[in-house]
């Protein structure tokens, strides 16, 4: 009989001290299995004396049932553990933020062209592209600015070998579409172009936009009535006042340079500001690409994309453009 108690003791310790369910199955085998230890007290019922037997019997059945109870208890105790352990461990923190994503921005020279090519296109000009490599005579010769021409040397060109330059205007683009195709011509030619020149007003890339108008009877008057509504769209100010100065291109004639104005000096005079150059094609270069002069005649401008970026955007330094500093590009969206 106290071989019993102390199995019922002994069951207790080690269920409680079991600390997993598999160990826990194995305590359940070795005291309630078909060969466990209650089987074989049961076993032994047929050496107790008559009298003796049915206490022995209830005795053994009452610690079969404590043993199971605290099995049960037992498992219950680590199942809700086990819950409690993976809750903590799979804890989602729902009212953490979102990782976030960046959107990618058009760089802000892009967004000017664009701004400037759109308006061409819709006036039904069309974009007309060409190499950035140029041979002299594209760059220089067919636009009626022959060797040993000061001009030449104003354009601070990069040469690649004596026949090859990195053009210095998109200007070779439009004797190309011209060579190739008949008037009336209308096109517009965005583009790289480079110049022996760097500070900070001078990138020795940048970009530049030339447009190029061939038909009957294209005068001056029409020029001035083109810039004055291009410019009024782009600086999206219907009142802007132009100013038209006498210049010199070797490819127009006659040349101008447009002024827009652009705020008011101290003693509260109108400060004008100069945007681009523009002027009729000049005969030589109609002559060099065949288009008859008696019949045609045509305008043509050159705009740096840069200072129309600038100008538009309020941007102090060119190189800002050129240094890939996401804080400075990301404010053009
Ligand atoms: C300018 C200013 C004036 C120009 C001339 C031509 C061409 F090919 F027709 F001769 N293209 N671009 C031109 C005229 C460019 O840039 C300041």
């Amino acid at each position: 009989m106290n071989n019993i108690d102390d199995l019922i003791n002994e069951a207790r310790e080690a269920v409680n001290a079991a600390d997993n369910i598999t160990a826990l199955e194995q305590l359940r085998i070795t005291f309630l299995g078909k060969k466990g230890k209650i089987s074989l007290l049961m076993q032994q019922l047929k050496n107790i004396a008559p009298a003796e037997k049915a206490a022995f019997g209830a005795k053994v059945n009452r610690a079969r049932q404590l043993i199971s109870e605290f099995i049960t208890t037992r498992k219950t105790e680590l199942e809700a553990a086990e819950l409690n352990a993976r809750l903590t461990r799979e804890t989602l923190d729902i009212t953490l933020p979102g990782r976030g994503y960046h959107l990618g921005t058009l760089h802000p020279i892009t967004q000017t062209i664009i701004r400037i090519t759109e308006y061409f296109s819709r006036l039904g000009f069309s974009v007309a592209e060409g190499p950035e490599l140029e041979d002299q005579y594209y760059n220089f010769e067919a636009l009626n600015i022959p060797e040993h021409h000061p001009a030449r040397a104003m354009h601070d060109t990069f040469y690649i070998d004596p026949a090859t330059v990195l053009r210095t205007h998109t200007s070779p683009v439009q004797i190309r579409v011209m060579e190739s195709s008949r008037p009336p011509i209308a096109i517009i030619c965005p583009g790289k172009v480079y110049r022996c020149d760097s500070d900070q007003t001078h990138s020795p890339m940048f970009h530049q936009t030339e447009a190029l108008y061939i038909a009957e009877k294209v005068s001056f008057a029409d020029l001035k009535t083109f810039l004055s509504r291009f410019l009024k769209y782009f600086f999206d100010r219907k009142d802007l006042r132009l100013r038209f100065r006498p210049s010199y291109f070797p490819f127009t004639e006659p040349s101008a340079e447009v002024d827009i104005e652009w705020g008011h000096n101290e003693d509260g005079s109108v400060k004008w500001l100069e945007v681009l150059g523009c002027g009729m094609v000049h005969p030589n270069v109609l002559r060099q690409v065949n288009i008859d002069t008696e019949k045609y005649s045509g305008f043509a401008l050159g705009l740096g994309v840069e200072r129309f970026a600038m100008l538009r955007y309020g941007i102090k330094d060119l190189r800002q453009f050129f240094d890939n500093n996401l804080d400075f590009l990301q404010q053009f969206i």
